[in-house]
């Protein structure tokens, strides 16, 4: 058994789809690597707690090396006592003939539930991943409402649509996917998004001078990203799941472990007006991180095309911003 002292994660919404792609990689080492021993702290609404227990039974008929714990929770003070990492997966879908803002509203009374739960319950190195959707906005919300936390350590999932992205660019080109570096998305995770092929690269040159198809690239490329997962609801007649719960594996790693020399990964963080846009507005942006600080890098070349893009998702942002200020004033 390792001799590291555990980590304590916390995963919202853990008897859900995601969650039960999520937490047996976390359980297998996958996100904190192999010498690292976890404690699971899986939260979930009362009415999921046959569901949950199901789910803990074959967490424990896995025997995992690295897992120390499983502590189920049926309130966020519970689940998130002691955390290290806060996964806020679980949120509610929108249901038909709800309106976006009535969404807004009830997702929005949850996440500042979850925010105030963190500040007052969470391990003084909390960092926060959100992933229930608008995650943008949702983890705005739980941010304004645990002041304590200070504002870098929260982030929203923009990396499954980095993958989708770099995966596009890939089979287009006829090359690996690994060989696709350089790819940020800015803004909101939703269908404005605008992943940045302009500063991406494949085997270390330029998109742009490896797939000539302008028209490809600015027109199918970015609308494939941007409904990828609607696309995947209609095929599997679920949303994505498992490659949300690969994202969040992802997301975490990419900030825990150094960025490549030259590269960058993508995850909304609180924006400090980098790029013109909002202070405060949970962008996503091209980071880099040494694996304990991150920062925005600074001078990513932006066309006016890229600029029209970003406008408008960062535009999304701070009006559902607003909606939400609305909903729940
Ligand atoms: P599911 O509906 O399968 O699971 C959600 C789970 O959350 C349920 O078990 C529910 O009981 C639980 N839950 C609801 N409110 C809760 C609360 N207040 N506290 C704790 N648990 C709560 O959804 P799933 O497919 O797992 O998706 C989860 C969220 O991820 C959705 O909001 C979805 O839109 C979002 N996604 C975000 C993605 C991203 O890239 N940022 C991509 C995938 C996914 O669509």
């Amino acid at each position: 058994m390792s001799t590291n002292s555990p980590i304590r994660v916390a995963i919202t919404g853990a008897a859900g789809q995601i969650g039960y792609s999520l937490l047996f990689r976390i359980a297998s080492g996958a996100m904190f690597g192999p010498n690292q021993p976890v404690i699971l702290h899986l939260v979930e609404v009362p009415q999921a707690e046959n569901a949950l227990k199901g789910v803990a039974m074959e967490l424990e008929d896995c025997a995992f090396p690295l897992v120390q714990g499983i502590v189920p929770a049926f309130s966020p003070e519970e689940g998130f006592k002691g955390v290290n990492w806060a996964l806020l997966v679980g949120s509610v879908p929108r249901k038909q003939g709800m309106e976006r803002k009535e969404l807004l509203g009830i997702n929005g009374k949850i996440f500042v539930g979850q925010g105030k739960a963190l500040e007052k319950n969470a391990a003084s190195d909390i960092r926060v991943l959100v992933v229930g959707n608008p995650c943008n906005t949702n983890c705005w919300i739980a941010k304004e409402n645990a002041p304590g936390i200070p504002s870098n350590r929260w982030f929203a999932m923009t990396k499954l649509d980095e993958n989708r992205a770099k995966s596009q660019l890939a089979i287009k080109a006829g090359v690996h996917v690994s060989e696709v570096t350089n790819l940020a998305i800015w803004g909101n995770h939703s269908a404005t998004q605008y992943p940045d092929f302009a500063n991406a690269k494949i085997q270390g040159k330029p998109v742009t001078s490896v797939i000539t198809d302008q028209a490809w690239l600015e027109g199918d490329f970015i609308k494939t990203v941007q409904q990828r997962g609607a696309e995947i609801i209609k095929a599997r007649g679920l949303s994505s799941a498992a490659s949300a719960a690969n994202a969040v594996v992802d997301t975490v790693r990419s900030l825990t472990t150094p960025t490549a020399s030259g590269d960058c990964t993508s995850v909304a963080v609180c924006s400090d007006g980098s790029y013109g846009i909002e202070k405060g507005i949970m962008t996503s942006f091209p980071i880099r991180t040494d694996g304990k600080n991150w920062e925005i890098i600074q001078g990513v070349p932006v066309s006016a095309f890229s600029r029209a893009k970003i406008d408008a998702t960062v535009a999304e942002l701070v009006e559902e911003r607003d909606t939400v200020k609305l909903a729940l004033a």
